[in-house]
C-alpha cells in the first residue's frame, strides 16, 4: 500500500511511514492534515486568555538550547518571592485572564515550600483561574533534590490545587541526542512516566517537542509515537505542541534555522501521526505569528493565547517577550480565514 493509499483510508502510520512523509511535498501534506482538522473543528481556531509566569532562573541543569537558565550566557539572577507572583496574577486576573501557565528553572535554594504553596495561594485568591504548572522536568528535578518520589510530588501538585501539567521538558525522547542536549535531567522515560501518573491521577497534561536543532526526522517521528502509545493508554493528553528551536544565546550553536518549509510539514505530520491527540497547537512564540496563522492550513486547531510576558523563549530570540493583544489575536486569526473561538485550559468552548 503506498503512503497516500494510506492516507486516504487514514490507516495508522508507522515509524517508516512517518519518515515518508516528509517526501511528500508540502501541498499534498496540508491537504490530508487539513482533513482531519476540518471534520473534528471545521474552521474552529481555539485560543485561551493566559499569562505565563516564570518565577526563577536559577537552575541546576544547564540544557544546550536553554537561553533563559542563568549562567555565563544570561547572568542575570532572579527568583521572585510569593507576594512578586500574587501581584502579578493580580494585574493579569484585572485584565481578564484565565489561566497562568508558571514554568520555573530548576532552583535549589529555594525549598519545595516555595514550589508548591505559590499553586494555592493563588487558587485560594482566585478560584477560577486555572493554574497550569510544574513540567515533568520539574517535577523530576523536586523528587530528586527532595528525596521523594514522582508520586509524592504529583500528591502534593494535587493538594495544592494545580489543575493542568504543561508540556514542557520533553524535548526530544531519542535517547543519544537528549544525552547530547540535556543530559541529566529528566529521561525520556521518566517524562513519560511522569505524564502517565499524572493522567491516572484524573487529571490533564500537554506534550511538547523541541525541533529543528541536532535531532533527524526520524527521533521527531519516533518522540511522536512514544507520545501516541501513551495517548492510547491514558487519553490524558489535550494538545501537542512542537516547539521550533530559537539558536540565539545558548550552547547549542546550530548555524542554520530550519526552513518554513520544514516547519509546516513538521505541523502536519504532527497531525497525521499523532491520531489520538485531540488538538495540535501552533506556538506563535517559536513558529513566528504568521507562519502559526499558516499552520492552521497544515493540521494546527489551536493557537495557544495571549501570554502576556513570557521569558524562556524570548530569551533564545522569539518575540514573544510582551505576549499579544486580544483584538490583534482574533483579527489575526479571522483575516486568514478561520474563526477563533476562545476556550479553557481543558479546551472547553467559552465563546
Ligand atoms: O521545555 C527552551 C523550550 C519549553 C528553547 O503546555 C526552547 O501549553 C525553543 O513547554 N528554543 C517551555 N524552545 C515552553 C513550553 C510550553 C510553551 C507553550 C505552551 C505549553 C503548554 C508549553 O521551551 C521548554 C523547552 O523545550 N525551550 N529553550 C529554545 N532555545
Amino acid at each position: 500500500m503506498t503512503i497516500i493509499e494510506k492516507l486516504e483510508s487514514k490507516q495508522r502510520l508507522s515509524l517508516n511511514d512517518g519518515i515518508e512523509l516528509y517526501n511528500l511535498d508540502l501541498l499534498t501534506l496540508g491537504h490530508y492534515a487539513s482533513k482531519i482538522r476540518e471534520e473534528r473543528f471545521g474552521k474552529k481556531t481555539y485560543y485561551n486568555i493566559n499569562r505565563h509566569i516564570n518565577p526563577t532562573n536559577i537552575c541546576k541543569d544547564v540544557c544546550q538550547f536553554c537561553a533563559y537558565s542563568a549562567s555565563r550566557k544570561n547572568p542575570e539572577q532572579y527568583t521572585m518571592t510569593h507576594d512578586e507572583i500574587l501581584t502579578v496574577v493580580d494585574g493579569s486576573v484585572k485584565n481578564g485572564i484565565k489561566e497562568v501557565h508558571i514554568v520555573s528553572a530548576h532552583n535549589p535554594t529555594t525549598g519545595l515550600e516555595w514550589y508548591m504553596e505559590v499553586f494555592s495561594k493563588i487558587k485560594d485568591k482566585y478560584p477560577n483561574i486555572h493554574v497550569k504548572a510544574l513540567t515533568a522536568a520539574e517535577i523530576h528535578f523536586l523528587s530528586e533534590e527532595y528525596n521523594l518520589s514522582h508520586e509524592d510530588i504529583i500528591n502534593l501538585m494535587i493538594k495544592h490545587k494545580v489543575d493542568s501539567m504543561p508540556g514542557g521538558g520533553a524535548e526530544i525522547f531519542d535517547e543519544t541526542v537528549r544525552k547530547k542536549i540535556c543530559g541529566g535531567k529528566v529521561t525520556s522515560d521518566q517524562w513519560i512516566n511522569i505524564h502517565k501518573l499524572w493522567h491516572k491521577s484524573g487529571h490533564q497534561s500537554n506534550a511538547t517537542m523541541l525541533f529543528g536543532h541536532i535531532e533527524s526526522r526520524e527521533n521527531r517521528i519516533d518522540h511522536m509515537l512514544r507520545l501516541r502509545d501513551l495517548q492510547d493508554e491514558t487519553n490524558g493528553f489535550n494538545s501537542f505542541i512542537p516547539l521550533v528551536y530559537q539558536t540565539e544565546n545558548n550552547y547549542l550553536n546550530v548555524k542554520e534555522d530550519l526552513t518554513a518549509q520544514e516547519i509546516l510539514k513538521t505541523m502536519a505530520i504532527s497531525r497525521l501521526m499523532l491520531d489520538n491527540f485531540p488538538s495540535i497547537k501552533a506556538y506563535w512564540v517559536t513558529s513566528t505569528v504568521k507562519l502559526a496563522l499558516l499552520s492552521q492550513e497544515f493540521g494546527a486547531n489551536d493557537l495557544d493565547g495571549t501570554i502576556e510576558k513570557e521569558s524562556i523563549n524570548s530569551a533564545a530570540g522569539a518575540a514573544s517577550a510582551n505576549g499579544m493583544k486580544l483584538t490583534e489575536f482574533k483579527s489575526l486569526i479571522k483575516n486568514s480565514g478561520f474563526d477563533p473561538v476562545e476556550r479553557d485550559s481543558l479546551y472547553n468552548e467559552l465563546d
